[in-house]
């Protein structure tokens, strides 16, 4: 039911991908964006994927963002089963590093788009940036915490490096 529900679905292949993917929720947690939390695998709960995309709008999410690693069939069979935008996330592997990941995400035929983001933490974080730049279009208050975040971010830069940090 569209309306007072949550904006934005993470979704995971696995409860692996949650140690990167809880980047995206501390994310949208600091910008006051609500969300929903699933584990949703294309491969191991195909019929979960498909209830789940199918009914996405119809439950008022708004942007679905998707993390998955190895053969990461997930945030594409999403997008082709949903209209919302769908944010792919490729998350780390041990074999290959998430290059796996990443090729699984991005190389999307014409016609389904999966917006897919950096390997890891720098992916989930930016995954969560991209779902607040697409909903302050329509919420005024939203644009404003997305305006202060980036101005802390840039108030925490030094102008000069200093040595003996990490
Ligand atoms: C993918 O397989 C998941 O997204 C996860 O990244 C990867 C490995 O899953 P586990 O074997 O750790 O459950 O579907």
């Amino acid at each position: 039911m569209a309306g007072q529900a949550k904006p934005v679905a993470i979704i995971m292949g696995s409860q692996s991908d949650w140690e990167i993917m809880q980047h995206t929720a501390e994310t949208l947690d600091a910008l006051g964006i609500a969300h929903d939390t699933r584990i949703v695998s294309a491969h191991r709960t195909p019929d979960r994927l498909y209830e789940f995309a199918k009914g996405a709008r119809d439950e008022g999410f708004q942007v679905v963002i998707a993390g998955a690693g190895g053969a990461a069939h997930l945030p594409g069979m999403t997008a082709s089963l949903t209209p919302l935008p769908v944010f792919g996330v490729p998350v780390e592997t041990k074999s290959l590093s998430g290059m796996d990941s990443l090729l699984s995400i991005v190389q999307m035929p014409a016609g389904i788009p999966v917006g897919t983001l950096a390997i890891g933490k720098a992916g989930a974080i930016n995954a969560a940036l991209l779902a607040a730049s697409v909903l302050s279009l329509h919420d005024k208050a939203l644009a404003a915490r997305l305006d202060e975040w980036r101005a802390k971010q840039t108030a925490k830069i030094a102008e000069t490096p200093v040595t003996g940090t990490a």
